[in-house]
Formats: C-alpha cells, sequence, structure tokens
C-alpha cells in the first residue's frame, strides 16, 4: 500500500542506501500522494497509447511489431520518474512509462511507429530501438545483456570527462538477466564503482519460456551478492512499492527485481496461449494499474470525476499524436542519406531532418 510500502533489502552484505545525494530535483521533494498521483498518469497515459498502438496494428496499419508493456508500468515509471536531468536510462521495449516519465514525446512514439520520416529513427527502423542520445535516453540494442555494457560504458565515459552526481538507470528482463552480457556488464559495473541501477523486471516468461526453465536459484535478487551490488526486491504490481523502491536507490550499484506477470504476449503477433490460468491467479498477475486505481479510490486522493477527465486527456493527447504522426511523410530512399547512425556525429545530428 501507499502509506506503508517499504524496501526489502536483500543483501546480506550491505545495508540500505540512504536516499542517493544526487537527487534535487522537484519531483523528489513532491509529497509521496502527488508523486503517486503523477506516476498514475503517467501509467494511464502508457495503456492508452500502448492499447491504440495495439489497435491499430491489428488493423494492418502499423508494419513490424509491437511490444507492450502492460502489467509493468509500475515499475517503469518509478524508473523514469526516479531519474533526473544529467542521468543516464537504458529503457528496453516493455518501458514505454518510464520513457515518457523521463521526457520522451508521445509523438517521438506515435511518429516511429507510424514510419514518420521525421521521427528519431527517420522511419528506418523497426519500432524499438529508439534512443534520444543527447537526452540521455540510450538508444536500445536488441541483444539481451548488451545494455548493460552500453550503459556502464557511458557512465565511466561521463567520469571521465568529469561528470558530477549523475546516477545510470538500466532495465533488464529475468530472460536477459541469463545471458553471459548481462553477467559481464554487471561485473563490470561492480569492479569500477559506477552508479548504476539495474531494475529487472521478472515477468515469469521470456517470450514462452516460463522461470523454472531460465534460472535456478531460489531468487534472482540473491545474485547481487555476487556481483558486488546491492540487492532489493519488490512487488512490482504496487506502484507506491515501485517509486519508494526505485525512488531510493542510487550508489554503490544496485540489483532491483521486480516481481510481475507480462500481461500480453511476447509481442502481439503473440497470444501467450501457453501462460497457465493457474499462473494468472497469482498475486503477482495483478494489473498494476488496477491496483492503484484502487488506491487512489480507497484514500481518496481524487475523485470520480477527475480519475475520467485524466482518462479523457489521455485518449486526446494519444489521438492528437496519431493524427500529426499520420499525415507526415514516410522516408524516400532516393533522396535519404543513409549514413550508419552509429557515427561519432550522432549525437549531434538533428533529432530529425526538418
Ligand atoms: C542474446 C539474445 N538472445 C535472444 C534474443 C531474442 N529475444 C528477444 S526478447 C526475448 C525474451 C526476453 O525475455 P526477458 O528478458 O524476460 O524480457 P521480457 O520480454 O519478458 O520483457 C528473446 C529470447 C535476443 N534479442 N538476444
Ligand atoms: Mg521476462
Amino acid at each position: 500500500m501507499l502509506q506503508t510500502a517499504q524496501r526489502t533489502a536483500k543483501s546480506k552484505t550491505k545495508k540500505a542506501a540512504s536516499a542517493p545525494s544526487h537527487k534535487t530535483g522537484a519531483d523528489k521533494a513532491a509529497p509521496p500522494h502527488d508523486r503517486f498521483l503523477e506516476a498514475f498518469r503517467w501509467m494511464l497515459l502508457t495503456r492508452t497509447l500502448e492499447e491504440k498502438l495495439v489497435s491499430l496494428y491489428r488493423g494492418g496499419l502499423i508494419t513490424g511489431g509491437v511490444y507492450i508493456g502492460k502489467g509493468q508500468e509500475a515499475v517503469s515509471v518509478a524508473c523514469g520518474l526516479f531519474l533526473q536531468k544529467g542521468d543516464i536510462f537504458a529503457p528496453l521495449i516493455r518501458d514505454q512509462a518510464g520513457r515518457s516519465a523521463f521526457g520522451e514525446p508521445l509523438l517521438d512514439v506515435t511518429r516511429t511507429y507510424l514510419g514518420s520520416r521525421l521521427g528519431p529513427m527517420r522511419g528506418r527502423d523497426g519500432n524499438i530501438h529508439r534512443g534520444h542520445p543527447r537526452n540521455n535516453e540510450l538508444a536500445m540494442v536488441s541483444h539481451l545483456g548488451a545494455m548493460i555494457s552500453v550503459t556502464v560504458g557511458t557512465l565511466m565515459a561521463k567520469r571521465l570527462k568529469g561528470d558530477k552526481n549523475f546516477v545510470g538507470l538500466a532495465c533488464i528482463g529475468e530472460g536477459g538477466m541469463q545471458t553471459g552480457s548481462f553477467h559481464e556488464g554487471m561485473n563490470l559495473a561492480a569492479v569500477e564503482q559506477v552508479p548504476l541501477v539495474v531494475v529487472a523486471t521478472n515477468n515469469h516468461y521470456a517470450y514462452s519460456t516460463p522461470n523454472d526453465r531460465e534460472f535456478a536459484c531460489r531468487d534472482l535478487v540473491d545474485r547481487a551478492i555476487g556481483y558486488g551490488f546491492e540487492g532489493y526486491s519488490l512487488d512490482g504490481t504496487d506502484l507506491g512499492a515501485c517509486l519508494d523502491v526505485i525512488g531510493s536507490a542510487g550508489r554503490p550499484p544496485q540489483l532491483v527485481v521486480a516481481s510481475v506477470l507480462r500481461l500480453s504476449g511476447h509481442g502481439e503477433h503473440d497470444d501467450a496461449s501457453y501462460v497457465p490460468e493457474e499462473v494468472k491467479r497469482q498475486p503477482f498477475a495483478r494489473d498494476c494499474l488496477k491496483v492503484a486505481e484502487q488506491t487512489i479510490v480507497d484514500l481518496n486522493l481524487v475523485d470520480a470525476e477527475t480519475l475520467g477527465k485524466w482518462r479523457k486527456d489521455a485518449i486526446a493527447q494519444v489521438e492528437e499524436a496519431i493524427a500529426a504522426a499520420q499525415q507526415e511523410p514516410a522516408p524516400e530512399g532516393d533522396k535519404e542519406d543513409w549514413c550508419a547512425l552509429s557515427n561519432r556525429g550522432l549525437a549531434d545530428q538533428p533529432e530529425s531532418p526538418e
């Protein structure tokens, strides 16, 4: 519950960290109820956006895959809200809530999915690899586990340049935690003592593979001590707990493991019929958005009219961003400058060609 959310420190080697010293932003200073409501609105916007993207996909209006974060919005939004200007964010495919809360404009999302030439990927890429290097949102590498090393390298580079008071946050799924890249990245982060928070969302499946075919340890958070990280575990369906745990993480390196159920297929091409009904009845299968709304109602944080207004506002924002992107041009192969996006000038390029 909102008022009673507690961090659950699992690390046996280190005490729970106090609030990180770099936190100075207004949202951190806001009373917990205001933070909760702000987070709820980002979650609502994300759910509205992703439901709309799914319907466009089903209607054949989106090319490529659609991967949504239904059921994971509470964890993700806490990541985006925790980070401040100057911090580094490495989101993955289910982190739209975090991306939005971190500052990604809605139009960038709809432009990407609808293939607009004015979007961050200029209509050339699939739908999930966009980033905003100039705003410290790293572009995602698909290879599971790879983003940990990318984030560690980015943090080391900032340190070498003399930057101070920053933190990096990298998201990972429990499947990604089983890769060699993940282990290498975690080891390097601890050896280098970079200010990294790794937020692992255990949604109980990696595509169709369930937890018992992914790992054999009792609890993934127990690995923290082996890496040299502090470890925290978390009920990812409880927004108050997510804000509390993730909002308290800082340095030394921290591993937060959140438990949820993926409330969609791996992508919208997958009906997830392999998830047994019994799993769907587990406490971790609760819908974090519904749980958060119930908390708002129970604590009478806002009235029903306000909730209705927020819902309408989310729909209007999404409709506007979709309508705008739909009118924009697609890339034209013969006129495009097909330079590799990985060149060193990337960060200096304009976000869109016009
Ligand atoms: C090294 C590697 N192996 C396989 C894949 C294909 N793949 C993409 S997502 C995915 C499942 C990821 O599961 P998890 O890390 O639990 O994240 P979730 O999709 O559940 O959020 C797989 C197997 C990949 N991208 N990279
Ligand atoms: Mg998973």
